[in-house]
């Protein structure tokens, strides 16, 4: 009998550029991901879907009725980014984005920060056998951004506005398990909230804290206030390994995180429900309408969010891949301008694919 071949592995992708710069760089990456299929022995099968202020523009919503139903079929999601300036940012936003996070429960939001070798910092010096390399886990589905609260005209002068934020206990409990959960291969833990000022909600995180690392007896951890986090960020980043924190703090942290990076167009993201599909994956970058249309975006954003998808995916090979060429081209130098370099978003996408290595 001959050994019948196993199945070729195949994914749906659902790849939702969105608007701005997204669908200069989530082209680069779904030429990256092509890639890295053809050379790794899967296939991916990667489905457009034109939604955004495009779509807008010629129906009135940012994405069909059925859209999220839609979306729960694929096994992973791919976004560019969100904004226009023809349209309220809250509203893109609320319409976009955040229903997906919320209807698929993308409790999650991971972001990496890392300063890659051949990328000029910031930092004036990091200490020999350092390096800067650490994870915000960020909540991603309640804390600050609801929309409880409101707004009272009164009489002029005397206007109010009430935003209330939502911290539940499962919330915050799945979010600081998933954070230990990373902690335990990478070091320290950090649980940011501000509990000195915010007496309701940050003392209750304190306590769901305390509960989940006792659970966590290998695990290192500390607490610290968010002020004190910023600032340690940018005097000692070294010393980071995980952070975890609230939707509004790890949203501010992780784009600090970015900045010590180098740029916020290397800074990628993963949206996790973990142990379901799908999940979604997206750059940390907005839609930046200044370079829009210009092809000088920075694609690796995008790609280390690809990188990501293929992880999620059990494409662990292949997401290592993709790591190991965006190091390489990192390294030899071919920088886009917010690197300070003059390489096109097409140009950094062509090195990223020739750098893949085959599969060993
Ligand atoms: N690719 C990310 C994107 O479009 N971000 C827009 C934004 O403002 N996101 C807010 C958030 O991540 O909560």
């Amino acid at each position: 009998m001959p050994d019948s071949e196993p199945p070729m592995r195949r994914y749906h992708v659902a790849v939702i550029p969105g608007d701005g710069v997204g669908p200069e760089v989530i082209a680069e990456g779904c030429r990256v991901l092509e890639r890295v299929g053809s050379l790794y022995g899967f296939q991916l099968a990667l489905d457009e879907l034109p939604w955004g202020s495009g779509y807008h523009r010629r129906h009135g919503r940012m994405m069909p009725d059925d859209a999220l139903e839609t979306l729960r079929h694929y096994d992973s999601l791919y976004f560019g980014a969100v904004g226009t300036p023809e349209l309220p940012d809250d509203y893109t936003l609320w319409n976009l984005l955040f229903p997906i996070r919320r209807a698929l429960d993308l409790y999650v939001n991971l972001r990496p920060v890392r300063l890659f070798g051949g990328v000029a910092g910031p930092l004036a010096r990091v200490p020999d056998g350092e390096s800067v390399d650490f994870m915000v886990v960020r909540e991603n589905t309640e804390g600050e951004y609801t929309r409880l609260g409101g707004r009272s005209p009164g009489a002029a002068g005397d206007e109010l506005a009430l935003q209330t934020a939502k911290f539940t206990r499962r919330g915050t409990e799945r979010v600081l398990e998933h954070g230990f959960g990373l902690a335990r291969g990478r070091g320290l833990l950090t649980s940011v909230t501000k509990s000195n000022a915010l007496v309701h909600s940050m003392t209750f995180w304190d306590e769901v804290a305390e509960r989940v690392a006792a659970r966590h007896p290998e695990v290192a951890w500390e607490r610290m206030h968010v002020d004190a986090a910023a600032y340690r960020m940018v005097k000692d980043p070294w010393r980071f390994k995980v952070l975890v924190a609230s939707n509004l703090f790890g949203d501010i942290l992780s784009d600090l995180g970015a900045g010590l990076g180098g740029s916020i167009g290397l800074a990628p993201s993963a949206n996790l429900h973990p142990g379901r599909r799908p999940n979604l994956f997206e750059p940390v970058h907005g839609s930046a309408p200044d370079l829009a249309g210009q092809g000088i975006a920075n694609p690796v954003g995008a790609v280390w969010s690809a990188s990501m998808l293929l992880d999620d995916l059990g494409e662990e090979g292949a997401g290592a891949a993709v790591m190991a060429a965006i190091e390489r081209v990192l390294e030899a130098g071919l920088h886009t301008p917010d690197l300070g370099g003059r390489a096109r978003t097409g140009e950094v996408g062509d090195a990223l694919v020739e750098a893949i290595e085959p599969a060993g």
